[in-house]
């Protein structure tokens, strides 16, 4: 997770706010355009729109359109007029498939999939981070660096290009969301806070109240994924302040949970780096958890992890033990591997693994059920880029027996044009991804 922590600013970024730039300019230009041929009334400016321009050609922003001689031939000025028709026409078009955002033409045909799966944009969503789903159908989305919670609704006929709400805004790093009884939880850097009976005040959400405020304050791995468990229990995680550091093991680096007014929190397994995805074995009702490996030890080494929590209390291995068998050069000498628990899937080296979701549905194939849909959401410092893709893991009697690409196609060489950080199961069975990179959310659906 440390692209994240890092928050490099993209080639893509520049260039996507020089063309949004460009288009800003452009639409001004028409509109001061339209406005001298139509002394700026309203009705002149369409009709000069919808019947060519009048006489004049403009040069440049200091030269007035009708004061210039004008030798023309008639036919030269009506050449002309369809010219500056045609080109404002262009520009327009230009502008208004601008301002319909980027998302749009997202290149989702670079996307494979395997064969029978068909991948389409569900949603735009700038920064788009965790997501979870209310009981009457919302889909809440947090996000890390814009600061908002976005609400959609999902019911209804259409199944693409929904138009998301923000509900709160300002927050420091709202990337964790949750929902329970009527009530959405967002976890910020260092408090929880709920908005009640949300889904009925979606325009007009109440002031939150603060369910625990608790938590440090630290930015570094401090934006948290939170969920329910089955156990009715509010879990939250709170990263390493640091790439690799020992810190106090009762407040850092670890998985706490805490009732859900908050109350009674405590650690329930610790020695973890940085979990951004957790999610319960649909049968077992275990607790499965991504986390990420430290940097600066080489381009290879150590694996991400997929971990398996069985009991409370367990010992991850961070900051002694990396991937269940590399000993830190630093804290290793003082706590040897065979004292934590070793992950149960070994992932891609900085593949940066965050959401995962055990599949629940019914609509892809059936031995898709109960599988590990994994989001890495991409290597920011590796020479040769890894992750940018959805993986699956496979498990056997509570081992993980495969692990494969399932989406890939976000990096394109060594460029990737989309991030995916989470995986929900809907209730229909498809797959929602959300991308803080191209600001999406997509969809993933099974053709019989
Ligand atoms: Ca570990």
């Amino acid at each position: 997770m440390s692209a994240d922590f890092y928050g490099r600013i993209s080639v893509e970024k520049i260039l996507k706010t020089t063309i949004n730039f460009q288009m800003v300019r452009a639409k001004r230009l028409i509109f001061l355009y339209l406005c001298r041929v139509s002394q700026c009334s309203i009705g002149g400016m369409f009709v000069a729109f919808s019947t060519g321009f009048p006489t004049g050609e403009p040069t440049g922003d200091s030269q007035p359109f009708d004061s210039r001689p004008n030798n023309r031939t008639e036919e030269q000025r009506a050449m002309n007029r369809r010219k500056l028709t045609l080109m404002a026409l262009s520009l327009f078009w230009m502008s208004a498939s601008a301002a319909a955002n980027a998302a749009e033409d997202l290149p989702l045909n670079k996307i494979h999939l395997p064969p029978g799966f068909e991948i389409s944009l569900f949603a735009k969503v700038p920064n788009a981070r965790s997501m979870t789903l209310g009981s009457n159908g919302t889909l809440f989305v947090g996000t890390r660096t814009a600061g908002n919670v976005y609400a959609i609704a999902t019911r209804g006929e259409a199944t693409q290009n929904k138009k998301p709400v923000v509900i709160a805004r300002g927050l420091n790093m709202p990337n964790g969301v949750a929902f329970r009884d009527g009530a959405l939880y967002v976890a910020e850097v260092n408090r929880v806070l709920r908005y009640d009976d949300i889904e009925s005040r979606l325009n007009a959400p109440s002031q939150p109240a603060v369910v625990n405020a608790n938590f440090p304050s630290d930015n570094s791995h401090g934006w948290k994924f939170i969920a329910f468990g089955p156990d009715g229990w509010l879990y939250v995680p709170v990263g390493a302040p640091c790439n690799i550091c020992e810190p106090d093991s009762n407040r850092y680096a670890n998985l706490q949970r805490m009732r859900v007014d908050g109350g009674a929190p405590e650690v329930f397994a610790r020695g973890i780096r940085n979990t951004v995805g957790f999610d319960w074995h649909p049968q077992t009702k275990q607790l499965w958890f991504t986390d990420n490996g430290r940097d600066r030890l080489g381009d290879d080494v150590p694996p991400d992890e997929l971990n398996h929590a069985a009991k409370p209390g367990l010992h991850f291995g961070y900051p002694h033990c990396h991937g269940g068998d590399i000993a830190d050069p630093e804290f290793g000498k003082s706590r040897p591997c065979k004292e934590f628990t070793p992950p149960a899937q070994k992932l891609g080296p900085h593949v940066a693994a965050l959401g995962m979701r055990f599949y629940t549905g019914s609509m892809f194939p059936a031995e898709y059920r109960n599988r590990i849909f994994i989001a890495e959401h991409g290597s920011w410092n590796r020479s040769t880029p890894l992750g940018y893709r959805i993986t699956v893991v496979q498990l056997k009697d509570n081992q993980a027996v495969s692990y494969k690409p399932f989406a890939e196609g976000w990096l394109q060489g060594s460029r990737a044009w989309g991030r995916p950080v989470d995986i929900l199961v809907m209730p229909d069975g498809a797959l929602l991804v959300s991308d803080d990179e191209a600001g999406a959310i997509y969809r993933i659906a099974y053709k019989k």
